[in-house]
C-alpha cells in the first residue's frame, strides 16, 4: 500500500496509517491537496483490486444487486460532491488537556480536509435495488479488520435512510480529479457529507437495508457520545454520532509562532455538519476579552467548510489569540473544552486558542 503525503505529516501512529497535517497545511486552500490530506485508519489498509471488486447491496431490498466498478460507473450517473471530511476525535487534544483518555490518538486541529469527491449517488443506487419502506437504516461494510473491536471484525457503520436517499451521499470513485487514493478507500468509498468521518467508509463491499442502525463495533461500541462517568460502557451505550457539530480552527499563526512586528494574517476553518452553515467567526487577540468579525471566504456548496481570515496589527509582547464560530441556528461554540471532556474523547468544539509572541 502507497501513500503519498506531504513529509511532515503529523504520524500519529504508523501501523495502521493515522496522521494530519501540520494546521498550517490546511490554511487557504478551500479543497485539501491529497497530500496533505487526513488519514484515519483502525486497521491494516486493504489492499483491493478494482477488477474483481464487488459492490454487494441487499436487505430490505427488492432486488439485491452485485456491481462491478464499470457496473457503477455506467449504470448510474456521475455526480460531484465538495464535502468535508472531520473525524470525531479531531481537536481531541485539547480534551486531553483535561483528563486523560488512553488508548485514542491526540489528534490535533487538522483531523479534517476537504475534497471534491466524484460517484454515484447512494440514492440512485438503492432505488435501482428497489429500497423498501421498511428499511430505517442503511449499513456499510468494508474488508479491513480492527483489532481494537472484540473480537477483531471488519469495519463498518450505517446511517440512517433519510440521509442516505438525500442525495448528496456518494459512492465515490475520484477524488480532487484523480481516481481515488488507496488509502483513502479505493476503489470506493461512502461519502456522508456533513456526517462524521466515521460513517464515510472506505473500501466500500457491502450495503445492506435494514430497519436497525448496524451492529458493527463502530456503531454500538466505538462513535458514540458517552457521559463523563460512563467509564464501562456497554454496547449501545451514550448516543451514535451523525452530524458534524459546529467547530472551528486557526490555521495561521502557528500555535507558538514568534513573528516580526507589523500586520499579521490570522486564518482558520469553520464548519457546521448537517443542514447548518456557518454564519460568523469573531477572533480576539486578547485572550477573548474583546472580539472583531473575521471575514469569510465562500463556501464551495453546502458541505464545505467556511474557511476565514482577518489581519491584526499586535504590539511587541505575547498575545492569546482566540476563536469562535457562530451557525445559521444562531449557536456559537462552547468556551472552555472542560465541559466536553466524554470517555472516548469526541467532539471538542471548543473555542481554538493559540498564543504569539511579536518581536518588539
Ligand atoms: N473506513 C474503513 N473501511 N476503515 C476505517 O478505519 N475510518 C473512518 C472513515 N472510514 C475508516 C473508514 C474514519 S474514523 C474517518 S474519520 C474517515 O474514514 C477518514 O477518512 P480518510 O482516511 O480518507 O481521511
Ligand atoms: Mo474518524
Amino acid at each position: 500500500m502507497t501513500i503519498t503525503k506531504r513529509a511532515d505529516m503529523v504520524v500519529h501512529e504508523q501501523e495502521p496509517y493515522n496522521a494530519e497535517p501540520p494546521r498550517g497545511a490546511l490554511a487557504g486552500e478551500a479543497i485539501t491537496p491529497i497530500e496533505s490530506f487526513y488519514g484515519r485508519n483502525h486497521g491494516r489498509m486493504p489492499t483491493t483490486d478494482p477488477d474483481t471488486w464487488r459492490l454487494v447491496v441487499d436487505g430490505l431490498v427488492d432486488r439485491a444487486l452485485t456491481l462491478s466498478l464499470e457496473e457503477l460507473q455506467t449504470r448510474f450517473e456521475a455526480h460531484e460532491v465538495v464535502a468535508t471530511l472531520q473525524c470525531a476525535g479531531n481537536r481531541r487534544a485539547g480534551l486531553l488537556a483535561v483528563r486523560d483518555i488512553p488508548g485514542q490518538h491526540p489528534w490535533g486541529p487538522a483531523a479534517t480536509s476537504t475534497a471534491r469527491w466524484r460517484g454515484a449517488r447512494l440514492a440512485d443506487v438503492l432505488a435501482a435495488a428497489g429500497l423498501r419502506s421498511d428499511a430505517s437504516e442503511i449499513a456499510f461494510l468494508a474488508p479491513d479488520v480492527a483489532p481494537e473491536a472484540q473480537p477483531p471484525a471488519p469495519y463498518g457503520g450505517s446511517i440512517s435512510t433519510d440521509k442516505a436517499v438525500s442525495g448528496e451521499v456518494l459512492l465515490a470513485w475520484q477524488m480532487n480529479g484523480q481516481p481515488l487514493p488507496d488509502a483513502h478507500g479505493a476503489p470506493v468509498r461512502v461519502v456522508v457529507p456533513g456526517w462524521i468521518g466515521a460513517r464515510s467508509v472506505k473500501w466500500i463491499e457491502r450495503i445492506t437495508a435494514q430497519d436497525h442502525p448496524s451492529d458493527n463495533f463502530f456503531q454500538q461500541s466505538a462513535y458514540r457520545l458517552l457521559p463523563p462517568e460512563n467509564d464501562d460502557p456497554a454496547p449501545g451505550d451514550g448516543v451514535a454520532l451523525t452530524a458534524v457539530a459546529l467547530n472551528s480552527e486557526i490555521l495561521r499563526p502557528d500555535d507558538q509562532a514568534v513573528l516580526p512586528a507589523g500586520p499579521v494574517e490570522i486564518s482558520g476553518y469553520a464548519y457546521a455538519g448537517g443542514d447548518r452553515d456557518v454564519v460568523r467567526v469573531d477572533v480576539s487577540v486578547d485572550g477573548g476579552r474583546s472580539w472583531a468579525q473575521a471575514d469569510l471566504d465562500r463556501r464551495l456548496g453546502r458541505w464545505a467548510w467556511r474557511l476565514w481570515h482577518t489581519t491584526v496589527t499586535l504590539p511587541a509582547g505575547q498575545h492569546q489569540i482566540v476563536a469562535r464560530a457562530w451557525d445559521s441556528t444562531a449557536a456559537l461554540q462552547p468556551e472552555h473544552a472542560a465541559s466536553l471532556w466524554n470517555p472516548k474523547g469526541y467532539i471538542n468544539n471548543a473555542w481554538p486558542s493559540i498564543t504569539v509572541s511579536i518581536h518588539p
